[in-house]
């Protein structure tokens, strides 16, 4: 009586044993939101000027490597981190990594919830994309500080890890993310530098820097991004 109860709760074990490993080869879909929560105006320079933050487009990216798109204390690798931190242009990265080692893809975004064209989001506004992955996948996005040289929005290099003990990550995200500094151009004062995003003559304009990725910790609100903006995940449950 005892080995035929036994057997039984074996056998029911196995089986739940099977249903949990076909659910995890399942991919969990997550919406990611990037919220400008900064307010028009909120920044006054030296000179007197006020201005407001804004975020470029950018890239959510879905990796099992670390490091895939930066090396704090790094050189950057010339593979289009210029170009996003920069002009607020994702493509060249996005395609540099498309099919890159480690990488399980790429997702650009770069129109604002409810707008009709592409554009970076300003005091208010909001990006979401959606992006699919595993248990062991991590999610790094990159996004402009608008008002800068060469400063973006990412989370450490290793990523963000999208599971723990393999149930989907939710919530507030934003404590995770910092301001880099892509160490590609020289920094002017934000918000009224000729050679920054939105007053340079064109892109990639701006005096050479030849230094290294590195977190920008100057002590100002927009360098903490949980003070400008909320990057919330959301698993998305699967249709029955
Ligand atoms: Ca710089
Ligand atoms: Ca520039």
């Amino acid at each position: 009586m005892f080995t035929k109860t036994f057997s039984i709760v074996i056998g029911a074990l196995l089986s739940l044993a099977g249903v949990g490993s076909a659910n995890e080869a399942e991919p969990t879909q997550f919406t990611i939101r990037l919220e400008n929560t900064s307010k028009p105006d909120a920044f006054t320079a030296a000179n007197g000027t006020k201005w407001s933050l804004a975020f470029s487009p950018g890239t959510a990216v879905v990796h099992t490597e670390k490091s895939v798109i930066f090396t704090s204390g790094k050189k950057d690798r010339g593979q289009g981190l210029e170009a996003q931190s920069e002009d607020g242009d994702p493509s060249t990265l996005a395609r540099s990594l498309a099919g890159a080692k480690g990488v399980k893809s790429v997702t650009v975004f770069n129109t604002p919830v409810n707008a009709n064209a592409p554009g970076p989001i300003t005091p208010g506004a909001a990006y979401e994309v959606t992006v699919s992955a595993i248990p062991g996948d991590r999610l790094t996005i990159t996004a402009m500080m608008g008002q800068s040289n060469d400063w973006f929005y990412a989370p450490a290099e290793s990523g963000i890890e999208l599971f723990k003990s393999g149930s989907a990550m939710s919530g507030d995200i934003t404590s995770q993310l910092s301001m880099w500094d892509a160490g590609t151009e020289v920094d002017q004062e934000p918000g009224i530098g000729s050679e920054q995003g939105p007053r340079q003559k064109s892109a990639n304009t701006g005096k050479a820097e030849n230094g290294v990725v590195h977190k920008v910790q100057d002590g100002k609100s927009y360098s903490k991004p949980s003070e400008v903006m909320r990057v919330t995940i959301t698993p998305v449950m699967p249709a029955m």
